[in-house]
């Protein structure tokens, strides 16, 4: 009966944050468990922190609407990656492709899209990798390829881009020129810093690069 379905959406639905959850919980492990082995072998962190979200119901139907696609439990979730969130934040820009690189490589995450805004900014400055993901969770019997977006950017883009998403909202998205103008400045501080930074990096790594890129490259399970 009617009912029958909807009830049966309905607790569909209600899973979905629950699913998406786990699905952050297990990549974050994935990540951190490279991290832990970097630090043994670089003597620091790639990674300086970590942080997940899960898209707010508004915010999803808001694009949803915006990619003129039916509101369906369907369309959740194979048309919008974004669901589950995770933001890398790391000190260098090399430490991104880094991890970026290993993504590609690794038979337990499927790496479904690339967006690099840092190769190519986005008009207002914005900067960061953008990597769609599929993460495997085991069912009692099934396994469900679970999107999550991840945001992969330095702590200098990530300073920018909390400022910049302040302003945004302090002008209600109508950002006077003179900002802009000044936030177009602030971004290119941040590759400055960014170019400084990679110069200072050299200094604590005590082997080459090019070895250790090899070396994430090549793993396989
Ligand atoms: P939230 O947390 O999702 O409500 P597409 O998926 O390609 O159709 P979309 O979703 O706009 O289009 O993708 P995009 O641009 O790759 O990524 C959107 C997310 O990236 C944003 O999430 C921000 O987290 C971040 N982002 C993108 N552009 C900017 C920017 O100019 N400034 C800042 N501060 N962040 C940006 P949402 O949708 O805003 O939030």
């Amino acid at each position: 009966s009617e009912s029958e379905v909807m009830l049966k959406q309905y607790e569909q639905v209600n899973q979905l944050p629950t699913l998406y959850q786990l699905a952050l919980e297990e990549l974050e492990t994935k990540i951190k468990v490279i991290q832990a082995e970097w630090k043994i072998r670089n003597g620091y962190s790639p990674i300086e922190h970590i942080k997940t979200r899960l898209k707010e119901p508004n915010s999803i139907f808001n694009k949803i609407q915006r990619k003129g696609l039916p509101p369906t439990l369907d369309t959740i979730v194979n048309d919008i990656y974004d669901v589950a969130g995770m933001r890398i934040v790391c000190a260098f820009v090399k430490d991104i492709y880094f991890i970026l690189d290993h993504l590609k490589v690794r038979d337990d995450i499927r790496v479904v899209e690339i967006k690099d805004y840092i190769e190519k900014p986005k008009p207002n400055g914005y900067q960061s990798v953008h990597v769609i993901v599929q993460v495997p969770l085991v069912l009692f019997d099934d396994v469900r390829w679970v999107y999550v977006e991840i945001q992969l950017r330095t702590l200098a883009m990530d300073f920018w881009a909390s400022m910049e998403h302040i302003i945004y909202y302090k002008f209600n998205k109508h950002v006077p020129p003179h900002v802009v103008d000044e936030l177009a400045e602030a971004a290119r501080a941040v590759d400055e810093l960014d170019r400084k930074m990679l110069d200072l990096r050299k200094e604590i790594l005590s082997y080459n690069d090019e070895d250790w890129a090899q070396g994430m490259a090549s793993i396989s399970l």
